[in-house]
């Protein structure tokens, strides 16, 4: 537990540090779609483009800003789409280019931007730099991966399969480095060609109007090959990818950056930097000439709790203001188990998360199907697709009541569990449900100034409680048992427990969230 200066000594930004939100992406709440379990459009079972085209108005009166779309490039699937065989063209599965430009028109005709997900480490082992590169050691692509004549460290994959990061090309007769799959040979990001060709996909694009990417395992675009995992690595809970932070990355990150910066109207780049330091994530942020925003994993990680979560917050804010660097907040993805689930199930605990995750200074990122408050599914042995084993966050999203929830098929995966009550047919007609609390935690946000900054003054209300004023805005997570006197009289413009809105409160009941303002 930090030191209680820490914990609990002003956060309010000096008068260097004050950043208020000037462009759009930082304003924003950013929606994760995870595009195979959203909706589906051609009743194949498997979610596509036209199934979120036709959810597109669900999407704008939720009140998203701006939806990531996790891979929709063609790709053998061997990792869900994160295994890329032509970045410029769209998966039959999902759609063709024709429907993600009428996703990109129907979307921004309602306010909302497009992120694509942008997978640079390594392609699929059927994308044809790859299958040109393996034929000799002599062809023009033959340094376009990471070849050698034995493996050259000892890092092994991700997904804990304790296989190494290197397999033998028979063909070729070298072995490749491919830190995810086998079938997910990494590019050489040394090769200046393999550099222009990767930025020439990002052009191909933003040509089309896409307005950023979030930008996979970016961290790995460069790597010291020479350099062993150290031996306990991977027995390290969360370190599955070998964790390379080298300087080469941020020559590259700021080539990156120039051509997102070349187009007008704020394209962005969010880099998931899996590293478990705020410090070391904050170096990607450059000096404002690097990533625009990057995912906050420590954040992702933290316990539940208040001294916790408090400890996060402070470190990400004190590293990351004073750079001009702007925050993301994350609980909940693709890769991770449900934070609802993660935090024990309880209802009322997720409402505190989403009150939290929407107040705090930064730019939010929602996982698709958290706003209905879904629990991890439990997947049967049989129906285990995933060699990450990460099907249970990747469970179809429940639109209706009844047989099928609203997919007009059997999907690819079985559904949460209670999925009539979590559904967003059954949500929609209840005021008082998830659904609705999350709607209007964005409504509030949206129009409370106060929250578009980065200052942030922790109250001390008790050790269980994470209490912060945002100028003059009060947030009040009361994570005890035990009711908590506030500091004086204020007015909640939200409140998890209901008809309190617009009333005059001294106090917040065990396990509620409140948003208020003084009276
Ligand atoms: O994830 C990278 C990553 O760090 C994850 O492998 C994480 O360690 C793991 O999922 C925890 O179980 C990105 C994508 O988000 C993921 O879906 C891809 O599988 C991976 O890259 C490879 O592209």
């Amino acid at each position: 537990m930090g030191s209680d200066k820490t914990m609990f000594g002003s956060h309010a930004a000096t008068e260097g540090e004050r950043l208020v939100a000037s462009t759009w992406w930082q304003r924003a709440v950013v929606y994760q779609v995870y595009p195979r379990s959203f909706a589906d459009g051609n009743g194949d079972g498997v979610g596509d483009l036209l199934g979120l085209i036709e959810r597109l108005d669900h999407l704008a009166w939720l009140g998203v800003d701006a939806v990531w779309i996790s891979p929709v490039f063609r790709s053998p699937m061997a990792d869900f789409g994160y295994d890329v065989a032509d970045y410029c063209d769209i998966d039959p599965l999902f759609g063709d280019l024709a429907t993600i430009d009428r996703l990109i028109a129907d979307a921004h005709a309602r306010d909302i931007k497009v992120l694509l997900d942008w997978v640079p480490n390594h392609t699929s082992d059927q994308h044809p730099w790859f299958l040109e590169s393996r034929r000799d050691r002599t062809n023009p692509k033959a340094d376009w991966y990471v070849w050698r004549d034995r493996t050259a460290n000892n890092w092994l994959t991700a997904f804990n399969s304790g296989q190494p990061a290197w397999t033998y090309d028979e063909q070729r007769g070298q072995y490749y480095l491919h830190c995810f799959l086998a079938q997910q040979p990494d590019l050489n990001w040394d090769h200046p060609q393999v550099q222009d060709a990767m930025l020439d996909t990002l052009r191909f694009w933003l040509d089309r109007g896409v307005d950023g990417f979030r930008m996979d395992v970016i961290h790995l675009i460069a790597k010291h090959l020479d350099e062993d995992d150290p031996a306990d690595f991977a027995s390290k809970k969360y370190s599955h990818v070998p964790a390379n932070d080298v300087p080469e990355v941020h020559p590259r990150l700021r080539r990156i950056r120039s051509v997102l910066d070349s187009y007008p109207g704020d394209r962005v780049s969010v880099g998931e930097v899996y590293l478990l330091d705020e410090e070391r994530m904050a170096a990607y942020y450059g000096s404002g000439d690097e990533l625009h925003l990057s995912f906050n994993f420590p954040f992702v990680w933290s316990q539940f709790r208040a001294d916790d979560l408090r400890h996060r917050i402070s470190r990400t804010l004190d590293i990351l203001r004073p750079r001009g660097a702007w925050p993301t907040w994350v609980l909940s993805n693709h890769d991770v188990p449900r934070h609802r689930t993660r935090y024990g199930g309880d209802e009322a605990l997720a409402r505190i998360a989403a009150a939290m995750l929407l107040t705090l200074p930064g730019t939010p990122f929602l996982y698709q199907g958290e706003e209905l408050g879904l629990h991890e599914a439990e997947i049967p042995h049989d129906r285990i697709v995933d060699p990450g084993l990460r099907d249970g966050c990747r469970a179809p999203l429940p639109w209706a009541i009844g047989r099928h929830h609203g997919w007009p098929s059997d999907p690819w995966l079985p559904f949460p569990p209670d999925a009539d009550a979590h559904s967003v047919e059954a949500q929609h007609l209840d005021e008082d449900s998830m659904l609705h609390w999350y709607r209007h935690l964005m409504q509030v946000r949206r129009r409370t100034p106060q929250l578009h900054t980065l200052d942030l003054e922790w109250v001390d209300l008790g050790a269980d409680v994470l209490a912060y004023r945002r100028g003059g805005v009060l947030v009040v997570l009361n994570m005890s048992s035990v009711t908590v006197d506030l500091p004086g009289i204020v007015v909640p413009l939200a409140s998890s427990i209901r008809g309190l809105e617009g009333l005059h409160i001294t106090s917040v009941a065990p396990l509620a969230a409140v948003v208020a303002v003084p009276a």
